[in-house]
């Protein structure tokens, strides 16, 4: 004849197990950390032979803090990359082109970089530039960013937050004074906003600025 114990020994180390077991178990250690927007990285690489959009690729989508790291952490820096390829960070939904229905009356603030800034500042000024999108950085205006765009280019590198309608001046002017600060522009240098519009359209060289931070 066998007994069998109802009541198990009470384990030496029972609190300290439940401890373990609760914080396991807990929301704060499975749920990832959601961001307010879902976000798309697009990659574009120069190919002659193809249309400007053939060339635009899709790389993959996000809506947390640790979807954006493991994305981060498993590409390129841009500084990288060859010439004549950019990266465009947009909201799930927004093409990182003029054409698009968010874009088509929009502008960017642009930050243009001397070639020595490519290993001084590049990275860490894009980086700074994403932060800023997937941490929603300008309070109240952040509705009016569509994404980012970084160009890697010989003649000067380029980057840009793009917004959708270049007549909001209160969102464009807190944009651009929140992203300048952000990426540490000293206060003498002045950045510029110029329309999609006239960015398509341009004769010369440069585009007139609508605004100036
Ligand atoms: P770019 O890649 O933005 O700048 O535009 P880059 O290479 O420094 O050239 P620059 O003209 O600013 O000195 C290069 C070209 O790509 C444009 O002239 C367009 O022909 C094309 N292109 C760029 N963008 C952002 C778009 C777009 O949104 N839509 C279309 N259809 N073409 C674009």
């Amino acid at each position: 004849k066998y007994s069998v114990s109802t009541s198990v020994p009470a384990h030496p180390e029972k609190e300290k197990c439940e401890t373990i077991i609760q914080k396991v178990m807990s929301p704060e250690a499975y749920i990832k950390h959601p961001l307010q927007n879902k976000w798309a990285l697009w990659f574009f690489k120069n190919d002659k032979s193809k249309t400007w959009q053939a060339n635009l690729r899709l790389i993959s989508k996000f809506d947390t803090v640790e979807d954006f790291w493991a994305l981060y952490n498993h590409i390129q820096l841009s500084s990288n990359l060859m010439s004549g390829c950019d990266y465009s960070l947009f909201k799930d939904g927004i093409e990182p082109m003029w054409e698009d229905g968010r874009n088509r009356r929009g502008g960017r603030w642009l930050i243009t970089l001397s070639k020595q800034q490519r290993k001084a500042d590049l990275d860490r000024f894009w980086l700074e530039t994403l932060l800023c999108l997937v941490g929603e950085a300008f309070d109240d205006h952040s509705d009016d960013v569509c994404g980012a765009v970084i160009n890697v280019r010989a003649k000067g590198d380029k980057m840009a937050i793009w917004t959708t309608d270049y007549e909001n001046k209160d969102a464009i002017t807190h944009i651009g004074r929140v992203y300048k600060e952000r990426l540490g522009v000293p206060p003498k240098v002045i950045i510029g906003y110029q329309s999609h519009a006239d960015t398509a359209t341009k004769s010369g060289s440069s585009t007139k600025n609508k605004f100036v931070a």
